[in-house]
């Protein structure tokens, strides 16, 4: 059984659950602790079978698509953020906090005087597109190594400018053996162009190999943490919220 069906057949297996139980087991502490360690479970198994540093595909210059299309949030409303937008991002600072050596500070000029990867991947959004387009920015690995990863760390955290209409936070995160793939990079350049607000100006995450929901974008602060639970809120992400796999791994 190949990773996909694996994974594929968990997802059914649980929305049998779901529609045989309703709204009763969600509410059911019991139940919702069940489905997380399937997932888990899930999440370990394809880690397992997937060579470690297995790249995603890369395609030519030709084969970009025409038209990469926006999704989700594409003009943070709030202040601080079109403040920094209005200036070009001059003064605006990644800042990276938590379980490191040294909680550091990276203007946008210092990330990119940092070594860069360019990449021709594809994008896939669960609603239903795919494309293929030019990234480039530093790789995270690049960006943690002066920073310092503490031996207790075990998660990175994207927290992003961006609220959504009820005023709830968008965030990310992944593991660090993620966080030191080479294809994991703080995209600053789309199509040889500065990265659009609309895509996540001034920097947005790359996780090649997982879905478009865990590429964050107007990523403000990186967090290092040991638990997914001592974020502050939330399990993980902001669509994991509501439901979506945390390992989004494809
Ligand atoms: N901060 C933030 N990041 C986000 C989103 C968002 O709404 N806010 N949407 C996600 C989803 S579902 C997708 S498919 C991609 C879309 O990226 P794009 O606008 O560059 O196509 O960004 C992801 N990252
Ligand atoms: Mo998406």
């Amino acid at each position: 059984m190949d990773r996909r069906h694996f994974l594929m057949g968990t997802a059914r297996t649980a929305g049998l659950f779901l529609l045989a139980g309703c709204d009763a087991l969600s509410r059911d502490d019991r139940f919702v602790r069940l489905l997380e360690r399937a997932e888990n479970l899930a999440y370990r198994v394809h880690r397992r079978l997937t060579p470690r540093r297995a790249l995603a595909v890369e395609y030519t210059e030709a084969e970009r698509s025409p038209v990469f299309p926006t999704n989700g949030e594409t003009r943070p409303d709030n202040p601080q953020y079109q403040a920094w937008a209005a200036s070009g991002f001059a003064n605006w600072s990644l800042q990276v906090t938590g379980k490191v050596a040294r909680p550091t500070r990276f203007s946008l000029s210092g990330l990119r005087a940092l070594p860069s990867r360019t990449q021709i991947t594809r994008h896939d959004c669960v609603e239903g597109w795919s494309a293929i387009a030019k990234w480039k920015g530093v790789p995270l690995a690049e960006v943690l190594k002066p920073v310092g990863v503490r031996p207790d760390a075990r998660f990175v955290v994207f927290h992003c400018a961006d609220r959504d209409p009820s005023g709830v936070h968008y965030y990310e995160s992944i593991d660090l053996e993620d966080a030191a793939h080479p294809q994991t990079i703080l995209a600053y350049d789309l199509n040889d162009q500065p990265l659009p607000m609309g895509h996540g100006a001034p920097i947005r995450l790359r996780v090649e190999r997982q879905l478009g929901y865990k590429m964050a974008k107007f990523v403000m602060r990186i967090e290092l943490v040991d638990r997914l639970d001592r974020i502050g809120y939330g399990r993980g992400g902001y669509w994991e919220d509501q439901g979506y796999e945390w390992y989004a791994g494809i």
